[in-house]
């Protein structure tokens, strides 16, 4: 989705934050807001499960860099949301649950995140992997995460939202690969002169409801239902 948005004189990008429930997405840009010391706006969408920030920071092309920052649904029902989201972006934090219970799904959740980008056409988005919940003593540390990913070179980025440790440095990062983004764009001649579409939070809900109104059904929603569902008495 990258810009040029010559009215208000920024480059525009998106930076989105995925990955399963519960490993910290909403913590994450919570925590992100109080790190940016200025130019910055949260806005939450309990209906939707989105986070929505916005945070001015960084020149290109002698212009300022304006972020949009985004969290994707998470449930599996909403898969249709959560690509969408995706497909809107200029790069990926993928955030991981590092404890040894939560890394199954999570890297569930990072494949059919690889199997999405496989298709997008080239320059598709860049991500990186935040490895959060450092502070719990099991969590696995980026060296011991390593070992589970084929390609060596996947940036993995250590977390603790708990305590704010390296989320800002994980946005920074992030923010360098849309502007690696945002130069493969202008190679291919393709980063162009715009206005930003889904600006507010209601544009994305409205264009997120349009996208999926039904739930989606699938074997590992129905797992994660299950798992969610309050115990009941026998
Ligand atoms: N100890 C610890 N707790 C964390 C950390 N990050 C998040 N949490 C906690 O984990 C829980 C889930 O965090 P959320 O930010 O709501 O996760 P989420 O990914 O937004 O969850 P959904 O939107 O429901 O999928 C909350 O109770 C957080 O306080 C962390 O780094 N360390
Ligand atoms: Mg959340």
């Amino acid at each position: 989705m990258a810009l040029i948005d010559m009215e208000n004189g920024v480059v525009r990008v998106r930076i989105v934050y995925d990955g399963a429930p519960h490993v910290g997405k909403t913590a994450t840009i919570r925590a992100l807001e109080h790190k940016l010391s200025s130019n910055r706006f949260l806005q939450h969408s309990d209906d939707l499960d989105i986070n929505l920030l916005e945070y001015q920071g960084g020149m290109y092309d002698h212009l300022p860099i304006a972020c949009q920052i985004l969290s994707t649904p998470s449930h599996p029902q909403w898969q249709q949301r959560r690509k969408f989201i995706l497909n809107q972006a200029d790069a990926i934090v993928f955030i991981l649950d590092s404890r040894p219970e939560g890394l199954a799904l999570g890297l569930e959740y990072l494949r059919q995140l690889h199997e999405f980008l496989k298709q997008l056409p080239d320059p598709a988005p860049l991500f990186l992997v935040q490895a959060n919940f450092q502070d719990i003593p099991l969590a696995l540390n980026a060296e011991k995460l390593h070992r589970f990913f084929v390609d060596p070179t996947v940036k993995i980025m250590e977390t603790s939202t708990l305590e704010g440790l390296g989320v800002r440095e994980t946005f920074v990062m992030a923010v360098r690969l849309a502007v690696e983004r945002l130069n493969a764009l202008k190679d291919k001649f393709q980063l162009f002169q715009g206005k930003l579409d889904f600006k507010t939070l209601e544009d994305w809900e409205n264009a997120l409801r349009a996208q999926q109104s039904i739930p989606e059904r699938s074997s590992l929603s129905l797992l994660i239902n299950e798992l969610e569902r309050p115990e009941t008495a026998l």
